[in-house]
């Protein structure tokens, strides 16, 4: 009897030192949260001093790439460590299936407590969390409905708010002697951009440069980049610029749903109406002038264009400033309950996004700007503070790389890999070519479907239903305005880079 007491103390004892050393988890992901509206990464446009607390006390990746560049299917990567093909959601119509392994549901087995807050938009019902509470679809800013563990429930406020009071609701309740793992899902700065009420109005004395394509002509890429809807001159005149339509004007500009004959004339109002009193206050004392210069101005051409994107980027910076916010109001929380040193706290965005690269918002594309996503994160205990590193990594490595911490084996279908080896500096082999592919078309933005790979200096991508490639030679033509596929002097190269194109979708078991 002694001696079973002895040992299943022992085991207990075992138990509990092994709690102690997993880490907790933090994975705040933005939606559409650009790397250039993070000062950590660029200070042109905005002071995120709360974001960039992650990269001076944690790392930060100059080379963080997704496999998939749209909201739902980013966050099926996330879940999985897959790429879409494999885990069934190529795009946002598509409904995650809840059955297949994903992270959190191993992480759950192994005795952490998971949660998610905020944006879901997989379709299906969360599984794998003890704690859920999602926006429903793509969620609002104001006075969002919430899905929680079953029930659906209508808040009034500001969404980036709510989410982190609810994250401490979360975190106050946890059972203190287990790990958790939460994901923090932000709605912001997705389109149509609507601040907070306090940082309303905050940016309009601020003149933002103009990217150096914002005019791009798409020489070159004819077929491809020029046949998009997704430039900042088309910008909604209501939803996006919230300019109330006078009696009987309809929307003017196509919003990005050209090929969509989507109706964008009573978006705005439907929004502005789903405010209450108050908050219509606060958006009236604002806009209303913003409303009256532009009637008074009669823009057209590329004033009326300009004049959108210092528009679009006031409000878009905005919403980032509550994220900022939102970001220091957790990290305190941390510091404030000692549990700074023994979390991993991951800052990302579900995506890139342009910020008129190309005359352009949205993302989809294959090009840096939307390919690429801001990666800040900071684990005291082994990530040195400050370091910066440029591999590329990509969202496929979120999962692998928690479940190494967390002590769980990998399993050897998933397709990213763990990023222990470079928080601990170890120089080993690493990935020196990546593997994209978009899906959704048709749809919004008419962006064609698009499959591809870079490395350190070539891209080269395929749109294969348009029967189309592209070539570009990053290091002489960053901004990829020449497609080179054509040219004789890149012959080579573009032989090289089809073998590996069909080598690296051979390894990554991709038909479609
Ligand atoms: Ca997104």
């Amino acid at each position: 009897m002694k001696k079973l007491f002895v040992f299943t103390a022992a085991i207990f004892l075992l138990l509990s030192c092994q709690k102690e050393t997993r880490p907790n988890i933090i994975f705040i992901m933005s939606d559409d949260h650009a790397e250039k509206a993070i000062s950590a990464y660029d200070s042109t446009l905005i002071k995120t001093p709360n974001i960039d607390r992650l990269a001076t006390e944690g790392i930060r990746f100059d080379n963080s790439y997704v496999t998939n560049s749209i909201c739902a299917p980013s966050r099926a990567v996330l879940l999985t460590g897959k790429y879409s093909h494999i885990n069934g959601k190529r795009d946002n119509r598509d409904r995650f299936n809840p059955n297949q392994m994903t992270f959190p549901k191993l992480l759950q087995e192994a005795g952490y407590q998971t949660a998610v807050i905020g944006k879901w938009h997989l379709k299906s019902q969360p599984v794998g969390f003890d704690v859920w509470r999602i926006l429903k679809g793509q969620g609002r800013y104001y006075n969002p409905i919430f899905y929680e563990n079953g029930d659906t429930v209508k808040y009034e406020g500001y969404t980036t708010d709510l989410i982190t009071d609810f994250a401490f609701e979360f975190l106050d309740n946890r059972d203190k002697d287990k790990p958790f793992c939460l994901l923090f899902h932000e709605k912001a700065p997705h389109r149509n951009w609507m601040p907070a009420p306090e940082h309303i109005g905050m940016f309009k004395d601020k003149k933002f440069p103009l990217p150096e394509t914002f005019y791009d002509d798409y020489a070159t890429r004819e077929k491809t980049a020029a046949t998009q809807d997704m430039e900042v001159k088309n910008m909604y005149q209501g939803y996006d610029m919230k300019i109330h339509f006078l009696e009987g004007e309809r929307e003017p500009f196509s919003g990005g749903g050209k090929s969509r004959n989507f109706d964008g004339t009573n978006s705005w109002k439907n929004v502005y109406n789903a405010l209450t009193p108050e908050q219509k206050k606060t958006f009236d004392a604002y806009y209303d002038q913003v409303n009256k210069e532009f009637r008074e101005a009669h823009l057209s051409g590329n004033e009326l264009t300009e004049w959108k994107y210092q528009r679009y980027m006031e409000d878009y910076l905005a919403c980032i400033v509550s994220v900022d916010e939102n970001v220091g109001r957790l990290l305190d929380y941390l510091d404030d309950h000692k549990l700074a040193k023994n979390t991993i706290v991951v800052y990302t965005s579900d995506q890139g996004f342009y910020l008129g690269e190309h005359g352009w918002f949205d993302k989809r594309w294959m090009y840096e700007e939307s390919f690429k996503s801001p990666l800040l994160i900071r684990y005291p205990k082994e990530i040195k503070s400050g370091r910066t590193d440029d591999k590329f990594v990509m969202n496929l490595d979120f999962a692998p790389t928690f479940l190494d911490y967390a002590g769980v084996e990998i399993p050897s279908d998933v397709q990213g890999k763990s990023l222990r080896p470079i928080f601990e500096e170890k120089n080993g082999p690493w990935r020196e070519t990546m593997y994209y592919h978009y899906y959704a078309y048709p749809a919004w933005h008419d962006v064609p479907k698009q499959d591809g790979i870079r490395n350190k200096q070539y891209k080269l991508i395929h749109y294969y239903e348009i029967g189309v490639w592209e070539l570009f030679d990053l290091e002489n033509d960053p901004n990829e305005l020449k497609n080179v596929y054509e040219d004789d002097e890149y012959a080579k190269i573009r032989i090289d880079m089809e073998k590996k194109y069909y080598d690296i979708r051979k390894e990554y078991k991709v038909e479609d």
